[in-house]
């Protein structure tokens, strides 16, 4: 058969669509499993080849887990609220709704053609009211919980993009979509309170199954840090009290100055006359730097003295304050006590301006750098000569006797920042009452959807283009009769994202978010497959999100997703990042259309570990384009399908193949799955026949990873679908490689034998020789002068033995 895989391909995607053979329920008796792609944002630009790496390796998986009998939920939708379709609005004046339809159409036409099994009846965007309502319904319930607030805070601003950005979203002081430079700036947010969440956010992830590198990106995104806090009085202004936070209250002896942050809300009161001019301008440049900037240890440090002192609760000794950008406003209180000793950033900051630095630990050499290892404590009063750990204990104790201080746990966590001054986004279920207070809508209210309007810019005042829609903007209250606005801006891209694999256990539900029972049956995902972009984005947000609906008896599991995988990124065929104006892009269409999808599927899976960074080869598509088209002639040529019995070397080769793919799909190994089904096909095709029977246990294993082609073969002799057909089992017996016996000999003397494979080469026998302990303990005793090999009978080492 000539491998036709346009005409293939094009045919059981219609099979599938038509038979809605991937469409599944709830109410099933089968073991369930959950296969979830981090659904894309559709993109003007359509899909590229990064999306179908991830996607291939959950289809593979779904696809191999429904023949082993589980019921497999795996689907498809869109995350498309978000800047770039407003980006694209305020260009071109097309609303973005109408772009958003575009973009998907394209998505999923693209997606179809790679043979996704995806249950397509399943399929929402965020940006539909049908799902938003949802959203708000959510936020209601965050808002009814106490942890949803206004506040008015310092924002990241963005000029240009004329809004404000998460902590998250902002990457070296600029926009991470852009790259625009961002600015502090107070201003009423709506805020979530994430930082209720810490501790169980940091604490879970001992219960998931997840990249090492991921669970820690989380945990110091999260930043818990346990210390004290220390009062410091100002001097001869004894009611102006200083509030330190430190990790160290060990090396309270060895502060000899303070530092406030410029934002600090006593730097103004305790300047001199004589330094207020400094210390005003200074603020005003800090004002301009972002965090990264102020806190970046490679930078020259810059500070301004206040001209005040304050006293050292435990030796009352005299220490300046000073005003230094090093100190950020939003960590501990804004405020520090310096120990130059044994602080880095002090220690530079201190050698700079010519401050003392004093040695309370001792180990370290105080003319080089900050000593930050334990030691005994020295020149510490009641501290001297107890350990690092001992001495933090203690002096809590101390302070605490006397109220000058506590044990006190912080977090580098700030609440959420969720609202946004755009149109392309979540209205929240908000009104302004005339009164001055506010009404969160009722369930029955939602959704507040969003109004059309013509222009979609923002207003750059920091409003949003909402409030210049009277008509949306303005109505009577209808619970309390009272005039009313409605709130404007609206909720972050990341919204939506929360809980979609939620809204995917019942996505039609119309009465509810969904139903328990559904959620119930199908949570929690077993498998989440997506980039390592969203470690601390999207992820952490949904956790929270999924605490908070687990404390309200809402979902069954405390965390979403059991096991993560974060695929590699795949650069360009020159090694560097896939970029347009480098133009080293590959447009996965042409790909589909030169080899088909089976090809593009089989090769992204062959380019190396799914969580590898890997270059893209366009040759290597070829080959796994050569091996398809073999599979095809061989399997697809009905005469060589009717050996009456297979030789033992095909049987032991297809036992163990079949035990390879398995164990290869299920360690998520798909690059060597794929390998060993290759060594398959050489083979079989040299002895030139199979049997009927290995042939369909060699066409079900290839079926995850090439459906289409699959499908075919499979058609030829069977009227259903291979989908559902049930994985080929191996006997662990047949599956045996040959062992033969080999003695191993060192300087004559018999000292072990090994038993090895039949086809084990020689540099691999040599290397388990001296790797047996048994062995290693005669080559020890002096060096191998020459290794003897007698294939299948017998090796010796000759050994001079060291004098
Ligand atoms: C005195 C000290 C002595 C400190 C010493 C460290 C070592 P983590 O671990 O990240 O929580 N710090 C406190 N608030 C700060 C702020 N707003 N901006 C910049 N730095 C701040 O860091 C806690 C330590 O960072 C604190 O402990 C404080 O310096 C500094 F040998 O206090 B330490």
């Amino acid at each position: 058969m000539n491998y036709n895989f346009n005409q293939i391909e094009a045919k059981w995607q219609q099979f599938w669509d038509s038979n809605k053979t991937f469409k599944v329920g709830h109410k099933s008796d089968r073991p369930k499993y959950y296969a979830l792609d981090m659904f894309p944002y559709p993109s003007g630009q359509g899909l590229h080849v990064g999306h179908p790496e991830g996607y291939t390796a959950t289809d593979i998986i779904s696809r191999y887990k429904r023949m082993q009998g589980f019921n497999v939920l795996h689907p498809m939708g869109w995350d498309s609220f978000g800047l770039p379709a407003e980006n694209y609005a305020i260009k071109t004046g097309t609303h973005p709704e109408v772009i958003t339809k575009e973009n998907i159409a394209t998505f999923k036409r693209q997606l179809k053609s790679l043979g996704f099994s995806y249950d397509w009846d399943r399929e929402f965007a965020t940006s539909s009211a049908d799902y938003y309502r949802w959203t708000q319904w959510i936020f209601v319930q965050l808002y009814k919980q106490g942890l949803a607030y206004q506040d008015e805070i310092q924002v990241n601003w963005c000029p240009e993009l004329k809004t404000v950005l998460a902590n998250e979203e902002v990457v070296d002081g600029k926009s991470e979509v852009g790259g625009h430079p961002v600015v502090r700036r107070p201003m009423k947010q709506w805020m979530l309170k994430i930082t209720a969440y810490a501790d169980r956010l940091i604490d879970d992830l001992d219960e998931v199954d997840w990249p090492e590198n991921i669970k820690e990106m989380q945990r110091n995104w999260i930043g818990r840090s346990e210390g004290a806090n220390v009062t410091f009085t100002v001097n001869g202004q004894p009611e102006e009290l200083i509030k330190v936070f430190t990790t160290r209250p060990d090396t309270l002896f060895g502060a000899t100055y303070m530092v406030l942050s410029p934002e600090h809300s006593l730097v103004d009161k305790i300047t001199t006359d004589q330094q207020q001019a400094e210390v005003k301008q200074y603020i005003q440049a800090a004002a301009l730097k972002s965090d990264l900037e102020r806190t970046d240890l490679n930078k020259d440090k810059s500070g301004v003295f206040t001209g005040t002192y304050a006293v050292n609760p435990v030796n009352q000794q005299l220490i300046p304050i000073w005003v230094a950008d090093y100190v950020l406003i939003s960590y501990g209180s804004g405020a520090i006590m310096a120990v130059p000793g044994h602080d880095s950033r002090d220690y530079e900051f201190a050698r700079k301006f010519d401050l003392p630095i004093i040695e309370v630990l001792q180990g370290g050499e105080m003319e080089k750098e900050a000593f930050l290892g334990d030691g005994i404590h020295i020149n510490s009063g009641f501290l001297d000569g107890l350990n690092k750990e001992d001495a933090i204990s203690s002096m809590i104790s101390w302070l605490k006797e006397r109220e000058l201080g506590d044990s006190e746990i912080n977090y580098k966590l700030r609440d959420w920042i969720f609202s946004r001054q755009r149109y392309w986004g979540e209205p929240f279920p908000l009104l302004n009452l005339a009164d001055g207070t506010i009404r969160c809508l009722d369930e029955s209210e939602l959704p507040v959807t969003l109004p059309a309007v013509t222009s979609y810019e923002p207003s750059g005042t920091g409003e949003s283009p909402l409030a210049t829609i009277p008509d949306w903007l303005n109505l009577t209250d209808p619970i309390s009769g009272q005039a009313a606005t409605r709130e404007t801006n609206t909720m972050p891209q990341w919204a939506g994202s929360c809980w979609y694999y939620l809204r995917f256990c019942d996505p039609t539900n119309s009465d509810r978010p969904w139903d328990k029972e559904a959620e119930n049956y199908w949570m929690p995902v077993d498998l989440y497959i997506g980039g390592v972009e969203h470690a601390v984005l999207h992820l952490l947000y949904a956790r929270f999100w999924h605490k908070v609906l687990f404390d309200l008896g809402l979902v069954s599991t405390q965390e979403p997703f059991k096991k993560l995988i974060n695929q590699g990124l795949i650069l360009g065929s020159d090694g560097e990042k896939m970029s347009k104006s480098r133009g080293n892009t590959v447009n996965p269409d042409q790909i589909v259309s030169d080899y088909g999808a089976d090809s593009l599927r089989l090769y992204e899976m062959f380019m190396g570990p799914l969580a590898k960074v890997k270059p893209w080869s366009t040759d290597g598509v070829k080959g796994v384009f050569n091996f398809l088209n073999r599979v095809c002639k061989f399997f697809g040529t009905s005469e060589n399908i009717g050996a009456q019995e297979d030789g033992p070397a095909t049987v032991k080769l297809l036992h163990q193949t079949i035990s390879k793919v398995t164990a290869d799909i299920e360690g998520i190994r798909l690059n060597t799955a794929i390998s060993s089904m290759m060594i398959f096909t050489n083979h079989i095709i040299k002895i030139g026949t199979i049997s009927p029977a290995s042939a369909k246990s060699f066409i079900k294993l290839l079926s995850p990873f090439a459906p289409h082609l699959a499908e075919e073969l499979w058609s030829m002799h069977h009227s259903e679908s291979i989908a559902y057909q049930s994985w080929p089992t191996f006997d662990p017996e047949l599956a045996k490689e040959d062992l033969i016996t080999m003695p191993v000999q060192v300087n004559g003397k018999l000292r072990a034998t090994l038993e090895i494979p039949e086809d084990l080469s020689k540099d691999e026998f040599f290397k388990l020789a001296k790797e047996d302990q048994r062995v290693a303990k005669y080559l020890a005793e002096g060096v191998i002068k020459k290794e003897i090999y007698v294939p299948k009978k017998i090796c010796n080492f000759v050994v001079i033995t060291k004098k």
